[in-house]
């Protein structure tokens, strides 16, 4: 029994942390150089996801906690309203916990000249 419960647990790290930890799509997407300071970043998961906790990181500030409002259940779509810093490369990690209760994260940059 413990073996199966040991299979089924690297299963679920191996396969299951990049199953579950891909993002569709970012909005802006990962890498982008934009001209102007979006107002809001959208994340759209391939599957349901519960966000914990997104950062924002730029140049020299400390890191801020993005505000998910009332984006706290599971979804696979939200938007987050991005602080404006003015230009810069804007640094986003995010974590959060899949169905089956698997911890997951990522992160993009963007770049606004
Ligand atoms: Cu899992």
């Amino acid at each position: 029994m413990k073996k199966t419960a040991l299979i089924v647990w690297l299963a679920c790290i191996s396969s299951g942390a990049f199953a579950h930890s891909r993002v569709d799509t970012t909005t802006p997407a990962d890498g982008d150089v934009m001209s102007e300071v979006p107002a809001q970043i959208s994340f759209d998961f391939a599957d349901d996801i519960r966000l914990t906790r997104v950062e924002m990181t730029h140049a020299e500030h400390p890191s801020v906690q993005l505000d998910l409002g009332d984006q706290k259940s599971f979804d696979r779509a939200f938007n987050l309203p991005l602080n404006d810093m003015g230009a810069g490369t804007y640094q986003i990690e995010w974590r959060g916990l899949s169905i089956d209760g698997h911890a997951m994260q990522g992160g993009f940059t963007f770049e606004v000249e």
